[in-house]
């Protein structure tokens, strides 16, 4: 994501989606409105209000609703019979819950972003329905029967035997799976400058983790007689017409964390993230997670490709670029609350977010509900795994005040996720990659959240 995100920086308006943020406000007053009234008509029968904490209405005993006691239609009758549509679909009450591409920001629907709704979503893993997508040529449902995996070597003398595998030739092998967040390098690139969106969608929604299921790269690589001691660099290409091509260093191939994945959550990959072959780089921006993977070819030096050399650079404040800065440093958001949501009332609540490092494990999140003059450590919730989403959750009592709410996530090498002002002095404000800097929320006494930056 390149020049959308630069264009972005320009014109934030276009890319905020009004519809989407209005319906979480609509939303959350209507509920307001409906506890209030409920929380009116018990003081009018005579029971306290209930407290902002578990508003459960009361009995009628107690003054409640008589109606409460009345068994609604769906615990009398007989329900629906077992779903015709094999693959079942979520409830149509959750119809909001949905991807959300920006308007605005790409030119085409081809070349561009959807983001992913952290908001809402809960623990780790990322339902495949709502992955982010990322296409530079659109993407396509390619037929694994036809679909074919080379590798090769830019020298013959580096690889034994270039081999060429069918889908079931790959899936015969033997297989692992693991956990792994896969994060654009663009993640949070519109906010280098000021603050241009409104929602963690938004913000942080080219994110999503998924248990991951293919044979390690090494497995072929063996098989195929590489020459480790000179093969320092592999290509990894794509199938669609971006001709995506990625220099990954072999090291990371040795380790086995490398995969050539065809299962995603459980099945197979979904055709806008790279059915039925993608690769996965474990910690690596986006980009390197190649799709349509086609091919691979082993080198003795990095191939400075265009989506290396051109694109995916970061421009420093010298106004140099550095290439290959590929590892997602530690970063978090918290995704509740977070912009465009809006709390009821003041009392408690359950703040919760999610925190990465390409790097490791998680080791700590501290958390600020006073823009990072305190910080409250997070609880982590298992399981917490190398390179994958980590969640976390801290009780939080609002006293109805403005309060600037940050998370800041720190891994087990020791890397602590930096401020927007330590970042910038290191980094400069036009960069479109690796924003790893600490969100902040500003709760407004109106319970509305928004996206802020302090200076
Ligand atoms: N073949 C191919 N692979 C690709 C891309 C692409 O356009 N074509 N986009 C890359 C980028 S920039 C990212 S961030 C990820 C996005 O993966 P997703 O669409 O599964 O979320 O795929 C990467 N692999
Ligand atoms: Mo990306």
């Amino acid at each position: 994501m390149d020049s959308p995100a630069g264009r972005l920086q320009r014109a934030p308006e276009g890319f905020i989606d009004r519809d989407g943020v209005r319906t979480v406000f609509r939303q959350a007053r209507e509920s307001r409105r409906d506890f209030l009234r409920s929380a009116f008509a018990a003081a009018a029968a005579g029971a306290a209000a209930p407290a902002a904490l578990g508003q459960a209405n009361p009995l009628p005993a107690e003054g409640g609703d008589p109606n409460i006691l009345q068994l609604p239609e769906h615990s009398k009758g007989l329900g629906l019979p077992v779903a015709t549509e094999g693959y079942g679909k979520p409830s149509k009450y959750e119809v909001n819950v949905q991807r959300r591409p920006s308007p605005g920001l790409t030119q085409t629907a081809q070349a561009s972003v959807s983001f992913a709704p952290l908001q809402s979503l809960f623990g780790i893993v990322t339902p495949a329905g709502l992955h982010f997508e990322r296409h530079h040529q659109g993407w396509w449902d390619v037929d694994p029967s036809k679909h074919r995996l080379m590798v090769n070597g830019s020298d013959p003398s580096l690889l034994k035997r270039p081999m060429v595998f069918a889908m079931d030739e790959l899936m015969r092998l033997p297989s692992v799976s693991r956990f792994h967040f896969i994060e654009c390098g663009a993640n949070t690139g519109m906010e280098w400058g000021n603050v241009a969106v409104p929602t963690v969608q938004y913000t942080h929604g080219m994110l999503s983790c998924s248990e991951f299921t293919g044979v390690p790269l090494r497995v072929l690589f063996d098989l195929a007689g590489v020459d480790y001691k000179r093969a320092r660099y592999v290509l990894a290409e794509g199938a669609d017409g971006s001709s995506m091509t990625r220099t990954i260093p072999m090291e990371m191939v040795e380790s086995g964390e490398v995969l050539v994945a065809y299962g995603q959550n459980g099945e197979m990959l979904r055709p806008e993230n790279g059915y039925p072959l993608r690769l996965v780089v474990p910690g690596v921006q986006g980009v390197s997670w190649v799709k349509y993977l086609r091919r691979l070819e082993v080198g003795d030096q990095p191939y400075g490709t265009k989506d290396e050399v051109i694109h995916y650079v970061d421009l420093m404040p010298d106004g140099r670029h550095r290439q290959y800065t590929s590892i997602q440093e530690v970063k978090s958001v918290v995704t509740t609350p977070s912009g465009g949501q809006v709390l009821l009332d003041r009392g408690f609540y359950n703040i919760s977010g999610l925190a990465w490092s390409g790097r490791a494990r998680i080791k700590r999140v501290d958390v600020s509900v006073d823009g990072g003059r305190s910080w409250r450590q997070a609880r982590l919730e298992g399981p917490v795994l190398p390179k994958c989403l980590t969640r976390f959750n801290v009780d939080w009592v609002w006293d109805g005040k403005p309060a600037v709410v940050q998370s800041r996530a720190t891994d087990e090498t020791g890397h602590v996720q930096p401020t927007y002002r330590q970042l910038r002095a290191v980094r400069g404000t036009r960069s479109i990659y690796h924003n790893n800097a600490i969100q902040s929320w500003l709760v407004q006494e109106s319970g509305e959240v928004k996206n802020v930056q302090l200076s």
